[in-house]
């Protein structure tokens, strides 16, 4: 069977970052199972011959109206298929759907009809969001680090940018690459719409969150972004928890020295 991708560059590129991402979350060691999920808008390239493919599944409900993504596209990993799996095989792991026009229904046009992500409900209303205030965010990425996840097992951590400022402080290019900070929703029920809600709510200040004893969140430009911002927390979370294991609690940079950067680097206050 012809995969949608053959002489398609641009859709095939966005396919292929997804699944060197998926790659990286399996060796970082925070996609077990089927652990995590991406999304990624390819409308914008997806050509007329696209727009004229028939479905290759029912129409689903996705569960709540979405109107920002009438007729939209987007390349989602599958549920239950893992992110190593959907590294080395992305058209299999995962699929292309197309948004009807009710803006409620989804269905499937390639290559396989494999089911969209379990929190298909959460990475849709992220992304009808992104379009409703005309960001240019085009990917989300939902995994389970380690470090960052156990971080959520302490109440006081869990208080408004509390986590933000220790994170921050590990380490200069965290607050440079992860600007807006870290946002913290308290623990909901996967895949659960309460959850999607909580999510978008958050998006108004963050460009990450975390999901209370589950994982982060993150949107980005596109999936390699999404994906960097998760990694320079957690290796943030690393140094904080080397420190501890030595047996000392971490200084942290300085406020000035936090406030020299955001300068510096013309960062949000
Ligand atoms: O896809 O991570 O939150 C499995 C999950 C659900
Ligand atoms: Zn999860």
């Amino acid at each position: 069977m012809k995969s949608i991708l053959e002489n398609r560059p641009l859709l095939a590129k966005q396919v292929t970052d997804v699944a060197e991402v998926a790659g990286y979350l399996w060796q970082k060691g925070w996609a077990e199972r089927n652990g995590g999920n991406i999304t990624v808008n390819v409308t914008d390239v997806v050509d007329a011959e696209i727009r004229k493919l028939p479905a290759i599944s029912d129409r689903v409900a996705i569960g709540r109206p979405l109107p920002n993504l009438k007729g939209t596209y987007f390349f989602c990993k599958g549920t239950n298929k893992r992110m190593r799996d959907l590294a080395r095989q992305p058209m299999e792991n995962g699929s292309v759907i197309r948004i009807l026009d009710d803006g409620s229904h989804y269905e499937i046009i390639a290559d396989n009809p494999v089911k969209p992500t379990s929190e298909l409900v959460s990475h849709l209303s992220m992304h009808n969001y992104l379009i409703g205030k005309g960001s240019n965010y085009k990917a989300a990425l939902h995994t389970h680090p380690i470090d960052l996840v156990a971080m959520t097992h302490h109440a006081p951590f869990l208080k408004k940018d509390v986590l933000t400022n220790i994170l921050w402080s590990m380490i200069p290019e965290t607050r440079a690459f992860c600007p807006r900070g870290l946002g913290i929703i308290p623990y909901k029920m996967p895949s659960s719409t309460e959850l999607a809600d909580a999510t978008i709510k958050e998006l108004d200040e963050y460009d990450v969150v975390m999901w209370e004893k589950h994982g982060v969140c993150s949107v980005a430009e596109n999936i390699m972004e999404a994906f960097d911002m998760v990694d320079t927390l957690s290796k943030s979370a690393q140094i904080y928890l080397t420190a501890k294991s030595m047996g000392f609690a971490p200084d942290g940079m300085s406020q000035e020295q936090m406030k020299e950067m955001q300068i510096a680097f013309n960062l949000p206050g």
